[in-house]
């Protein structure tokens, strides 16, 4: 603020868009024009629509090449692999600003980004890295990748999908559960165990023999996303897709540690986009001859609200400058996701509270976040196995098993 009261214009810019600590000064100019770039494209291809497509529970899979345009598949992978070629904070705004749109279409580039194109990146041969990752960086490949399973969510080390070898293929069996874009995708990046019991990661394409991935229906969270199984019968994959540089659960656990850590920014969004309409909505809505807003009670819920989300960022920027120096802990990734999911999650419920009966419909964005928060809150490891985690980090004793 001016000495004569007027307001700057980059200070209305930070009340609009609710930075109360100035994190912004923390970012530099590659990240806030990256910003800048993917809230455009939400408002312009995401907002006007997502209410609908939630609605009819379809995914809008026209925007998977929109997003690979703007740079949201990798964000943080090298470009000459199909990456965005920028650092980790760059990769988390853009998550944050996919959310602030949806959940689902945050996820559509958590896969893909984090959970198809890394493993391939960081543990695929040369060969599987010139195939694939061009394609799936401007989403001309959609894909998946697949490690629940259906007696095996939590505790993934127990899975039951094996293979063994015929000369220079595999024969793959076994099925996996509540699969991220599966129906639609072309490609799977598969975790399945060797005939020694180790976990090996597979590429299976979408056309191999012996492979299905039916949609899963009723969901009522994260309607515009779609999922699936995947499911394997004697499905006869070359050799050559086995992942070569990785053998364990540590392969696909450090794949999660990258998406869980675009999760922990992502949710900010909707915390953002549910505080963001609770706040216009209190000031317009009258009752007792005043705007709500002018009540204590919902003052209380609105600076309760953005006191979270602003230590949200916080701790979301300094797990971003910890992971730019690759210092950044599984725990540490555990605590933000664990954290910052169930902040944005009691956003949206005192969101909803403060739109009164008008916060149930579909006029306003509150219970699709709040909906789609509950699967955020399960997914990429339970809210109680992040707390594990934590608390194996801080104990030394695994309360797991
Ligand atoms: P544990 O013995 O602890 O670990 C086995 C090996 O993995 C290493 N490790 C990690 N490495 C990298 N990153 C991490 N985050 C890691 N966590 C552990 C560990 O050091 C060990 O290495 P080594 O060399 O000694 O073998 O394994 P455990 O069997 O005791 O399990 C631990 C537990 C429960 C924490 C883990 O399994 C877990 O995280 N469970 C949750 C499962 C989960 O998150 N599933 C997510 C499925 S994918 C998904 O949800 C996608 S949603 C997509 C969307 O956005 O739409
Ligand atoms: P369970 O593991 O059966 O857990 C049930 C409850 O038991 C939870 O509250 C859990 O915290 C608790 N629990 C389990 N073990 C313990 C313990 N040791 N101590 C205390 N409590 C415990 N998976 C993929 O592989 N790829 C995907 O793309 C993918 N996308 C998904 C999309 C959606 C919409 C959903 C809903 C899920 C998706 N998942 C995906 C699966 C997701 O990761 C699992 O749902 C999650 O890991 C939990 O597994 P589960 O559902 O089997 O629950």
């Amino acid at each position: 603020m001016h000495d004569n009261g007027t307001v700057t214009t980059a200070r209305v810019d930070k009340f609009q868009y609710h930075d109360h600590y100035d994190v912004d000064g923390l970012l530099s100019e590659d990240h806030l024009l990256a910003r800048a770039a993917v809230r455009d494209w939400v408002k312009k291809e995401v907002t006007p629509i997502i209410e609908d497509y939630s609605e009819r529970a379809e995914c809008p899979t026209h925007l998977f090449k929109g997003l690979g345009e703007i740079g949201a598949y990798g964000p943080s992978l090298p470009t000459e692999y199909g990456g965005g070629g920028m650092d980790e904070i760059a990769y988390g705004i853009i998550m944050q600003e996919l959310e602030r749109g949806d959940s689902g279409i945050r996820s559509m580039a958590s896969v893909q980004g984090s959970l198809v194109m890394y493993p391939i990146y960081r543990f695929g041969s040369e060969e599987q890295k010139r195939k694939y990752l061009p394609k799936l960086g401007t989403g001309e490949y959609i894909g998946c990748f697949g490690l629940t399973e259906p007696d095996h969510g939590s505790n993934p080390s127990g899975m039951l999908t094996h293979y063994k070898e015929d000369g220079d293929h595999i024969i793959l069996n076994g099925s996996k559960m509540w699969i991220t874009n599966s129906p639609v995708a072309d490609l799977a990046v598969v975790w399945a165990k060797d005939p020694e019991g180790k976990i090996r990661g597979v590429i299976v394409e979408k056309d191999t023999p012996g492979f299905s991935a039916p949609a899963i229906h009723g969901k009522l969270s994260l309607r515009a996303s779609i999922t699936g199984e995947l499911v394997f019968e004697d499905c006869r994959v070359p050799k050559a897709n086995i992942l070569p540089e990785v053998a364990g659960l540590k392969g696909p656990l450090s794949c999660l540690s990258k998406a869980r850590y675009g999760i922990a920014w992502g949710a900010i969004g909707a915390a953002l986009d549910c505080y963001d309409s609770a706040l216009r909505y209190s000031k317009e809505r009258i009752q007792f001859d005043k705007p709500i807003a002018g009540f204590q009670l919902t003052q209380k819920k609105l600076a309760e609200m953005i006191t979270e989300i602003t230590k949200a960022q916080l701790l979301a920027w300094r797990l971003g400058a910890l992971a730019n120096e690759g210092k950044a802990s599984p725990a540490q990734i555990s605590m933000a996701k664990r954290n910052n999911v169930h902040m944005a999650l009691v956003c949206a419920r005192e969101a909803r509270q403060i739109h009164g009966g008008m916060g149930i419909t579909n006029e306003y964005p509150i219970m699709r976040h709040m909906m789609n928060l509950e699967t955020v809150l399960t997914y990429e490891g339970t809210h109680d196995i992040h707390l594990l985690i934590t608390g194996m980090e801080v104990t030394g004793i695994n309360a797991f098993k």
